[in-house]
């Protein structure tokens, strides 16, 4: 088998999950600009990313939000998203919105908030239950903006009791994802501030709990595949949170801001035989000033590409060179096929899964934003950056 034929063939069983908060109305603290046509309902949000996954065909799954993708029904909702061929994916939770998590969520110092806090935690336990979602994705804002604020090492215990709660909750084949975020909205101290927070709730907490990895929530500068080789070499790494950033937490397109990046995190996925069901691989993006649909099939085009190159690395010249030291040749081998324009590869790829080669062209084609344009009117906030 050829290298590109071996490549097509992961490539073909690529899952990309796209967040349900992509597709409804975002933008700063500044400002919500909002556009024609977005989604007024979750389902809305599905039968958008039913085109999504119509012309790329690796994006079969939809992460959902709670509450901003509350129903009455949730078992309707996933046979919502069956009848387009998609399947629901990671339920994130929401414990920083109400006024009541000021101080906090599962970490506030009063007793009656932390329960509240659980209480919405295991309802989306419950929820998974019916949209049959293997994935809990944990998300704290908790942190303090003070020092003094609060006793540190007590809100560590608060979260331990919390996350060992949930854990308890999970069913079979159901996982906790816990996401780490450097700062933001807390300035002083976050309380899962880094992967290292994260790996050691999740390795008390045991195998049903794993880190996500926002490629956004770390310091200018982060190794970011170095945390990936290590989690991925400890059994830890359950998902990836992909987008773009600049300077913080910009939540801009995947693979935009530095495709170099992409590329080198999904080589360690790759090298690390994390290229498949066991690692969820998430999008976690705000399109506020570009067309959404057209933004998060790009995106998803953006992680294909850096995985194609992944994939391309030729990895018997690397191991040689790497043992022999020789640096520049090592360096060679990666740089080589981060150059390969994968471009004509994929759109072979995609003619054979019987798709168009090009997908925003064909987006463009199908009609479907002049139709929801025309169809919905007073679509949805997305609920972020209010
Ligand atoms: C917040 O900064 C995190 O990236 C969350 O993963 C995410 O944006 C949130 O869970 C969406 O609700
Ligand atoms: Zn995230
Ligand atoms: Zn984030």
């Amino acid at each position: 088998m050829t290298a590109a034929t071996a490549a097509k063939a992961a490539l073909r069983s690529q899952a990309i999950e796209t967040p349900s908060w992509a597709y409804g109305n975002s933008g700063t603290r500044f400002k919500v600009f909002t556009q024609a046509g977005v989604p007024r309902s979750p389902q809305e949000k599905l039968d958008d990313a039913a085109r999504v996954h119509e012309f790329t065909g690796v994006a079969p799954a939809v992460a959902l939000h709670i509450p901003w993708d509350r129903v009455d029904d949730y078992g309707a909702l996933a046979a919502h998203a069956e009848k387009r061929g998609l399947r629901l994916g990671a339920v994130n939770s929401n414990v920083f919105q109400d006024d009541d998590y000021k101080l906090g969520s599962v970490t506030h110092p009063d007793p009656a908030v932390r329960r509240k806090a659980l209480g919405h935690l295991l309802e989306c336990v419950d929820i998974m239950d019916a949209t049959g979602s293997r994935d809990l994705k944990l998300w704290f804002s908790d942190g303090t903006n003070y020092p003094g604020q609060d006793d540190i090492a007590a809100r560590q215990d608060r979260l331990a009791e919390a996350l060992a709660a949930v854990y308890e909750r999970l069913g079979d084949g159901q996982r906790m994802l816990l996401e780490y975020k450097l700062f933001e909205p807390a300035f002083y101290s976050m309380d899962v501030p880094d992967w290292g927070t994260a790996y050691a709730h999740c390795l008390e907490l045991g195998p049903k709990a794993q880190v996500v990895v926002d490629t956004g929530h770390h310091a200018p500068g982060t190794n970011i595949e170095f945390i990936v080789a290590l989690l991925l070499r400890a059994g830890k790494l359950g998902g990836f949170d992909f987008n773009s950033r600049f300077y913080a937490d910009d939540d801009l397109m995947a693979g935009a801001a530095d495709p170099f990046q992409l590329f080198r995190i999904m080589y360690e996925v790759v090298r690390g035989g994390g290229l498949g069901p066991d690692i969820a691989f998430m999008l976690d993006q705000c399109h506020n000033i570009e067309p959404k649909i057209p933004a998060i099939i790009r995106s998803v085009m953006n992680v294909q590409e850096a995985t194609a190159k992944a994939l391309l690395v030729d990895r018997d010249a690397l191991g040689a060179a790497q043992a022999e030291g020789d640096v520049l040749a090592a360096h060679a081998v990666l740089m080589d096929a981060y150059d390969t324009d994968v471009r004509p590869l994929l759109a072979e790829l995609r003619e054979e899964m019987g798709l168009d080669p090009d997908p925003l062209a064909a987006y463009r084609r199908s009609g479907w934003s002049e139709h929801i344009v025309a169809e919905r009117v007073g679509g949805a906030q997305a609920g972020w950056g209010a």
